[in-house]
């Protein structure tokens, strides 16, 4: 049974491929000003197609968005905030 060992690394290769389909994008969001912001900035990404989720927290003022990246990138994401009044800018891409 020569061929099991290569069929195990077959199934582990294609399902780490599986786990780098999605991305992590941090992006520092400086304008937010209340509670009410990081909603509207919420949003804004949410309606971006490839958005998987994205949760913002006011008080770090950051954003940490889960996005598909053969569908949208981390540039797309901070020109959604920003079209909502909140510029934001790339701290990183895991
Ligand atoms: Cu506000």
């Amino acid at each position: 049974m020569k061929f099991i060992p290569v069929l195990i690394a077959g199934l582990v290769a294609s399902a780490g491929v599986m786990a780098a389909g999605s991305r992590t994008a941090t992006l520092d969001v400086t304008k937010m000003d209340c509670a009410v912001c990081p909603i509207t900035v919420r949003k804004a990404l949410e309606k971006v197609p490839g958005v998987e989720t994205a949760k913002v927290d006011f008080k770090t003022k950051r954003a940490v968005v889960a996005f598909d990246p053969a569908k949208t990138s981390p540039e797309a994401l901070t020109r959604a905030t920003a079209d909502a009044g909140f510029p934001s800018s790339v701290g990183s891409v895991k």
